[in-house]
């Protein structure tokens, strides 16, 4: 096989729309950075960029304005992994009563308040059975991070989906991604509600699809993409138009549990109707990621990852795909006015 050498100055992969990067103005020192590696000439395009893109947020340094990270609470804060039973909701003051199981070396069975974060109260009901992650915030105070609802049936079609998504992206190797033309990737995933959404369920509906973060901090990405598929959702609305479905899947799945989409899409005043969050086991969020060409990857704190927005047809077709997050809903309008309401289904995944 043929190498080409990729080296020099990588200021053309830096201007305005890029979708592969996320802030320019953190990223300077990267541009006059030379950069010299090769990649096989039968190497697929996303994959040399993606090879780009790793190099350019490797030269990243951090962006101004980072919310505190998840990961280093842990080094001031005790965080465990529990389980337990929901025994009562206090609406008002956001807490949870939870009996949890016991916490080896820290703590035994027992009945406990506990703060609950980014999610929404409203999610949950006594009797259901939990997993989290437990915070001692050390002033006498326990909040509870991606909570997950755990229901044996359902968990059991989303993990059997992950399984055979993995092995689908395995057997299709460096053909993984799929473009425009190619049918989406089969998949099963929670949605906000904690119901489960899979790729049958939206076929016999115009799906407009991308991948965000509920804490991405760039205004630019992920809150700018949503703004536009909210902006969408409202001209598909007023123009009555009955078979889209819109789809944002997590790629910060382990954080972006049911409840805390629902708690995002709520405080954006989005109808989740037609707009399904949906988040599920990572493994499967990487491999969909990898078949839409979508890159992400864990930075210092926060998620680095390029932007895609995707038209599905009814028959579940990629027919359309724009990078970056200056996609104009306008245009998306006409395509899914433009193909008609054949085939239209009235079920609401
Ligand atoms: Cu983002």
């Amino acid at each position: 096989m043929r190498q080409v050498s990729v080296l020099g100055n990588m200021s053309p992969f830096f201007h305005q729309d890029n979708p592969y990067h996320m802030n320019s103005s953190s990223c300077r020192s990267a541009q006059t950075r030379p950069a010299v590696f090769s990649v096989t000439s039968s190497a697929h395009p996303l994959t040399i960029i993606a090879l780009l893109g790793t190099l350019i947020w490797g030269g990243c340094s951090k962006p101004p304005q980072e919310p505190a990270p998840a990961s280093s609470r842990s080094e001031t804060h005790l965080t465990f992994d529990i389980r337990g039973e929901v025994v009562g909701v206090d609406l008002e003051r956001r807490i949870l009563l939870v009996h949890h199981e016991e916490i080896p070396n820290y703590m035994p069975a027992m009945t406990m308040e506990f703060k609950i974060g980014e999610a929404d109260i409203t999610s949950f009901q006594e009797g259901q059975k939990l997993s989290a992650k437990m915070i001692d915030e050390k002033n006498g105070d326990f909040l509870l991070e991606g909570i997950r609802i755990l229901d044996t049936a359902k968990d059991s079609i989303v993990s059997a989906a992950a399984r055979d998504l993995k092995e689908d992206t395995h057997i299709r190797g460096k053909n993984a991604f799929r473009e425009v033309g190619e049918t989406a990737p089969r998949f099963a995933l929670f949605n906000q509600d904690g119901a489960v959404v899979n790729f049958d369920q939206l076929r016999g509906k115009q799906v407009v699809l991308n991948f965000i973060f509920t804490r991405c901090p760039v205004a630019t990405m992920c809150p700018a993409a949503t703004e536009r598929m909210a902006r969408l959702q409202r001209l598909v609305k007023e123009r009555g138009v009955s078979d889209v479905h819109l789809v944002s899947i997590s790629l910060d799945p382990t954080y972006d549990t049911p409840p805390v989409l629902k708690a995002y899409a709520a405080n954006r005043g989005i109808e989740t109707t037609n707009f399904s969050f949906l988040t599920g086991p990572e493994s499967a969020v990487r491999d969909l990621l990898t078949q839409f060409g979508v890159i992400a990857e864990r930075g210092d704190n926060i998620w680095k990852h390029s932007l895609a927005t995707l038209l599905i047809d009814r028959t579940g077709k990629i027919v359309h795909r724009v990078d970056g997050s200056t996609w104009d809903p306008s245009d998306f309008l006409l395509r899914l006015e433009s193909s008609g309401s054949q085939g239209a289904v009235s079920s609401q995944p």
